[in-house]
């Protein structure tokens, strides 16, 4: 079914067809507007060069055009039905997939869905600044197509809601708009989307290294026997290739300025010639990752494991695994630490459903390191950077009652206070980084301390005003 873009609440859902469902989700619109303009992008523009869903098929699914960011045109979009769709793993396997929540599994679809709406309108809120000290105009514009698909995100998870979950739905709808990032009373759940996203070295290590949890995240929902949920999750899974693209050439960027300046001035000193060394990239990178990696849940989870029985939550990329798909007889191994040390121990596979997906995980993040360090071997430094141990500032598992270092060694708390500065961002790194963050909205423009994109977006130059300001 195509996006009907007449209706107030674009979607092809056939929303029109339920006037019920309608009438509730017009009537959580405003509320929607409310806080974007109140929570959301800060600096106030005229108008943005975004892409619009306007199909979600294979082709042409996105239509680019500068438009007032509060009349983006958020909506409902699923991918397409596949009407012989079986459920790929757990007790279920084989059965025809569901298209309503059987009420054994209410509260745990409820909740997963809940989790991943709240992450949506957190990373909003966590970005709200960042428009006001944006390196180029071509920058600008990729923060707001983050922000305006975070946004559609929250309404993805706001339909299942509204649309499968009744009363209890609608209350949850409304309080994915009342938490907020970082408020001392009412939090956002999961404990990276508290952090603060103060500059945009930030942004690209968020959009790197969290918004991947994302894709991971949504990846196992796209498997759920919950076909609703299935179809959404596939359609956002599009949206958030280009988070993580801007997430991965940002930090391209950096580094290359910063090997650019290394070079020039022959030093690692780079931050008197207004750029960011590669120690304070690499303590980004420690936090980040580790922040992310708390958002797995647990190594062992009876969670993780009741939701793949019942079919709410797969793994990643579930029907090319070759395996029964149940997994009741399988084991896998996880990380501990015993007697100071690091060690595996076997648990059952269904246990360690969150380490799996932590793995597919960290494969990818792999990727990043790799081409950033090429970026580096090309420009001529010898520097490298790498992925801390996954042990590493942990909060979340078995690593959250140790200290380990990014090198993989558990240490006392004295060993870890004396060196915790140089692994993780300092006061003084975050002020050096904060005082490059000067706006440059001039088209064609860049800021001292990374380098111009190679490609401009939808093949427009790097120079096209992407943003028009007021
Ligand atoms: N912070 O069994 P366990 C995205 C809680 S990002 C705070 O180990 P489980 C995006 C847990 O709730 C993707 N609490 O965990 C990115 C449980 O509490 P209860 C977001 C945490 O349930 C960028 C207890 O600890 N989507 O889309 O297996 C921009 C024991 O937990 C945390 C999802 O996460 C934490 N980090 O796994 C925009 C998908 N971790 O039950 C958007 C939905 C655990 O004892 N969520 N706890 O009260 C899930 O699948 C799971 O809930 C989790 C946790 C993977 C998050
Ligand atoms: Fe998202
Ligand atoms: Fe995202």
């Amino acid at each position: 079914m195509s996006i009907d873009y007449t209706e107030k609440i674009p979607n092809n859902v056939d929303l029109a067809g339920d006037r019920k469902l309608q009438r509730a989700l017009e009537s959580w619109q405003p509320n929607f507007l409310t806080w974007w303009t109140t929570m959301g992008p800060a600096l106030p523009t005229e108008d943005v060069y975004l892409r619009t869903a306007v199909d979600v098929g294979r082709e042409g699914w996105a239509h680019f055009g500068h438009v007032a960011m509060e009349e983006y045109r958020w909506g409902v979009f699923l991918a397409e039905r596949n009407a012989d769709r079986r459920i790929a793993f757990g007790e279920q396997k084989g059965e025809p997939v569901w298209q309503q929540v059987p009420g054994e599994y209410r509260s745990d679809l409820q909740r997963l869905i809940v989790i991943q709406g709240d992450t949506e309108p957190a990373s909003v809120e966590q970005q709200r600044r960042l428009g006001e000290t944006a390196p180029s105009l071509y920058d600008l514009r990729n923060l707001f197509q983050v922000n305006v698909e975070e946004g559609r995100h929250l309404w993805a998870m706001v339909y299942l809601l509204h649309a499968y979950f009744g009363r209890n739905g609608r209350e949850e709808a409304e309080a994915l708009l009342h938490r907020n990032s970082g408020d001392l009373d009412s939090p956002r759940i999961l404990g990276a989307f508290n952090e603060e996203t103060p500059d945009w070295l930030s942004f690209f290590m968020f959009t790197y290294f969290t918004d991947r949890d994302g894709k991971y995240q949504l990846g196992t929902l796209k498997e759920s026997a919950f076909d609703p949920l299935s179809r959404t999750c596939e359609f956002m899974l599009k949206e958030e290739a280009h988070h993580m693209f801007v997430g991965t050439t940002g930090v391209d960027r950096v580094v290359a300025r910063s090997a650019e300046l290394m070079l020039e001035h022959d030093t690692e000193e780079v931050g008197p010639h207004g750029g960011i060394p590669l120690d304070v990239i690499q303590r980004y990178i420690n936090f980040h990752y580790s922040v992310s990696l708390d958002l797995f849940g647990s190594e062992r989870s009876t969670n993780a494991a009741n939701y793949f029985t019942a079919g709410l939550k797969g793994r990643w990329q579930e029907e090319r695994r070759r395996d029964d798909h149940i997994l009741t007889e399988d084991a896998a191994h996880v990380e501990v630490v015993r007697d100071g040390e690091l060690a595996t121990d076997e648990v059952s596979a269904l246990l360690a459903l969150n380490h799996d997906l932590r793995m597919e995980y960290v494969k990818d993040c792999q990727s990043g390191l790799k081409r950033w360090n090429r970026v580096l071997e090309k420009a001529g430094v010898d520097r490298r950077l790498y992925l801390p141990h996954v042990g590493f500032n942990r909060q979340v598992g078995v690593f959250s009652d140790h200290h380990v270092t990014p090198a993989g060694q558990v240490v006392g708390a004295d060993a870890w206070e004396a060196s915790r500065h140089k692994w993780l961002p300092t006061d003084a790194d975050k002020a050096h980084v904060q005082s490059l963050m000067r706006p440059v909205y001039e088209p064609g423009k860049i800021a001292s301390w990374i380098a111009p994109p190679i490609n401009g977006i939808n093949g427009k130059p790097f120079d096209y005003e992407y943003v028009h300001l007021p």
